[in-house]
């Protein structure tokens, strides 16, 4: 059984105020050459399908386009796919009866009723049965009604419980083949995934969404969503796919990949990356403008590329926008790295590196109360704020 591990589409998505549609439909189709080409005998999309929970109609028609062009290989590839954090569960849900009949899977609501269970696909190979667990993202308070009082206090203890569901239903069998598709924020034994900025604003502070391996191990293969760079967490059976392209600056070293799996007999796996290629690469520049044009003028460079500009001369140019604009069409951003730009870092205490580290929630308000009463906060007022940070923190799960 071999299968496309793919995630966190985020169709619709825009970089720095960048159209991307057409970049997504360009990784998208070079997804479909490849299912073309190498037949896997399923697709996995591991949540995160849109960016937006009313995406554009040029989302849904990109996302369509895409489905259309799978759906004309045959034989015929399922399709399976989850919600993650960004899709609305009910809009994703529209027509999954009827695109059932067209072997796309498509679960974006956690079971509801009593009665409900996960939903499970079950393909065949030589050795018999794989069973695809697709499994939404979930906050806790989606599923606490289907447990007894106390049992669901976090993510990690409503993730443990839905699986258990299953297990004393009779329909997951760890001695059988199976396969999960979900999309949380995993962590091994405390370690937690990479991560990178287009992500940051998914996941929580505090960890408080953190759910251990330990609860997935037993699957022979997780296909994960959620996290945007590719890596395996704890194991090499348990793997975020990472997203098909680069949504931040922050991923420029990334390799986008479909991570393509190999499920052999129980317990044989074998995980590679097949590589995508970008209509426009997202890249840092660094130098004088001098430099920067200099390098545009004489040598072979993707100018399309979407480039994060760093200028270092000390005597600041003039709209420098205007004149980067002509060598690099799409810029994101430009910043100034140079003595003044130093000081005013060093002014404000902070390290100057390339990297901006978010601050807490207790950091950030203390650096607004002393911006705006020229005074820090008495302890008396840090501890009201601690306690309606804590209590923000409890409305999350
Ligand atoms: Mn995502």
């Amino acid at each position: 059984m071999r299968f496309f591990h793919l995630s966190d589409l985020h169709i619709g998505k825009q970089m720095h105020f960048y159209n991307l549609a057409d970049d997504q439909r360009y990784i998208l189709n070079q997804i479909v050459d490849r299912a073309q080409e190498l037949r896997p005998d399923a697709v996995l999309i591991a949540g995160d399908i849109y960016d937006k929970t009313i995406p554009s109609g040029e989302a849904y028609r990109i996302f369509d386009e895409f489905l259309n062009r799978l759906g004309e290989i045959t034989p015929a590839i399922p399709v399976l796919i989850i919600a993650g954090n960004h899709d609305s569960a009910h809009r994703l849900q529209y027509a999954s009866s009827f695109l059932e009949k067209h072997q796309i899977y498509v679960a974006a609501m956690p079971p509801e009723k009593e009665t409900d269970c996960l939903k499970k696909v079950v393909l065949r190979d030589t050795y018999g049965a794989v069973n695809f667990w697709l499994f939404p993202f979930i906050k806790p308070g989606y599923v606490r009604h289907l447990f007894d009082e106390g049992v669901v206090t976090d993510y990690e203890s409503a993730f443990r419980g839905m699986l258990e569901r299953e297990m004393t239903r009779g329909n997951l069998d760890y001695a059988e083949r199976n396969v999960l598709v979900a999309h949380q924020f995993f962590t091994a034994g405390g370690s937690l995934p990479q991560t990178c900025d287009s992500e940051l604003a998914s996941v929580h502070v505090g960890g408080l969404d953190r759910i251990d391996t330990s609860v997935i191990s037993a699957f022979d293969y997780a296909a994960l969503g959620h996290i945007h760079g590719a890596q395996s967490i704890g194991s090499e059976r348990i793997r975020y796919s990472g997203t098909p392209l680069k949504y931040s600056v922050s991923e420029e070293h990334h390799d986008k990949a479909i991570t393509l799996v190999t499920l052999g007999e129980k317990g044989e796996l074998t995980v590679e990356a097949v590589s995508l290629e970008s209509l426009h690469d997202v890249r840092r520049i660094k130098g004088t403008m001098q430099e920067i044009l200099e390098t545009a003028r004489t040598e072979e460079v993707h100018r399309q590329d979407y480039v994060s500009i760093v200028l270092t001369d000390e005597k600041e140019v003039y709209r420098p926008k205007e004149v980067l604009s002509e060598a690099y069409p799409n810029i994101l951003e430009i910043m100034v790295d140079n003595a003044r730009t130093k000081a005013i870092h060093s002014a404000l205490g902070r390290a100057h590196t390339d990297t901006v580290r978010m601050p807490s929630p207790m950091e950030a308000f203390r650096e607004f109360y002393q911006l705006m009463q020229r005074q820090p906060m008495a302890e008396a007022e840090e501890r009201v704020l601690e306690d309606i940070l804590k209590d923000a923190q409890e409305e999350i799960v």
